[in-house]
């Protein structure tokens, strides 16, 4: 397992030896940038490969350390934990990575460490789409020439795709009757959310995991909203409201001939949609900035779900051929 170029940490290091009292622990140093590790371990004097060195480390303990190649040193502290630990965390506050050594062992298979961490990842990926994207990591990060430092849309597009991975919440709204629910089933292609033609049929919000045009959403279907006296209705109002707050995105439903309720200005961007659009009353197609559906007849569905999908992870997104700072240990510096 090699430290990657592109890991940003000068060099990333694991205990060969287990963590109870020895004379001696054994940390394994792996780099590709011999100056750069150097500096980062504090090292003076070049060391010869193969060739025994006895060291001082800083302040903390005396150490023999052994270059076996020129990708990779050992250094054999004393074997205390308290020493062990010292190091450790010394030699983290200079940027060297202690933290995916448990994800190397992990995956023995794994060329570098970035391909241990998108395999670690993709075992725990949310969406079809992320896949694809994380097998390609490996290939990428190893074509970029270091030292690399992430852009701000680098960063961005990078959380934009970590939604591939955990994921992100999508509140319909509307008033009551408005059609959240219908539409709601219609996407779960099975029935998840009570439909009713009396309004108020909601009353508590219904979440729901759902692969919307290959991402893997979390769609809260929440009570139409209206002013109510009863009690009941204003506390799931209230909660109605906290999922919204903590939305990535609305989706917002007004039937024909109807308003889009306001909800107070938030960071998620909204989708606007007329549902019933099989409805007579509906001859308001071409509507501006408004998406038209009808959840009863399955109309308009398809492209609702890719809207939705394009305003969480865009195509220009998926298709960037960039890399994706898909794990935090990417991300140290
Ligand atoms: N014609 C037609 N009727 C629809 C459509 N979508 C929903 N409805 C009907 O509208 C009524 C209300 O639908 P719901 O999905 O329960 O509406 P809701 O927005 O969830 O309502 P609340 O939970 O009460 O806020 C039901 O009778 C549905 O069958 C549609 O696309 N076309
Ligand atoms: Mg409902």
């Amino acid at each position: 397992m090699r430290s990657h170029p592109l890991s940003q940490a000068p060099a990333s290091a694991r205990w060969l030896t287990a963590p109870t009292p020895g004379a001696i622990a054994i940390l394994s140093i792996d780099f590709t940038d011999y100056s750069r590790a150097a500096a980062a371990l504090g090292l003076d004097k070049p060391l010869t490969i193969l060739r025994p060195s006895h060291r001082r480390i800083d302040v903390i303990d005396d150490a023999v350390l052994v270059q076996v190649d020129a990708r990779t040193i050992l250094v054999m502290p004393h074997g205390g934990p308290m020493i062990r630990q010292r190091l450790q965390d010394h030699w983290t506050s200079r940027g060297i990575d202690f933290g995916s050594s448990e994800t190397a062992a992990a995956f023995p298979e794994a060329r570098s460490r970035v391909e241990a961490l998108a395999l670690e990842t993709l075992a725990g990926a949310a969406s079809p789409r992320a896949i694809l994207l994380l097998l390609q990591q490996e290939a990428r990060w190893q074509a970029l020439a270091p030292p690399w430092r992430p852009t701000l849309q680098d960063e961005q597009r990078s959380l934009r795709l970590c939604r591939l991975l955990r994921p992100p919440v999508v509140a319909v709204i509307g008033a009551p009757n408005a059609g959240k629910s219908t539409l709601t089933n219609r996407l779960a292609g099975r029935p998840v959310s009570i439909e009713w033609h009396e309004p108020g049929s909601t009353r508590d919000h219904v979440g729901v995991l759902l692969d919307v045009d290959g991402l893997v959403v979390r769609w809260v279907d929440t009570p139409g909203m209206a002013p109510s006296s009863n009690e009941i209705d204003a506390d799931s109002a209230k909660l109605a409201m906290e999922v919204i707050s903590r939305a990535d995105l609305l989706v917002s439903l007004a039937e024909p001939a109807s308003q889009w309720i306001d909800v107070p200005p938030m960071q998620a961007p909204i989708i606007r949609v007329r549902s019933k659009s099989d409805l007579p009353r509906s001859s308001v197609a071409a509507e501006a900035g408004a998406h038209l559906i009808s959840a009863s007849r399955g109309d308009g569905i398809n492209d609702l779900a890719r809207l939705v999908r394009q305003s969480l992870v865009s195509d220009a997104d998926l298709e960037h051929s960039g890399v994706w700072l898909f794990h935090p240990a990417l991300t140290a510096s």
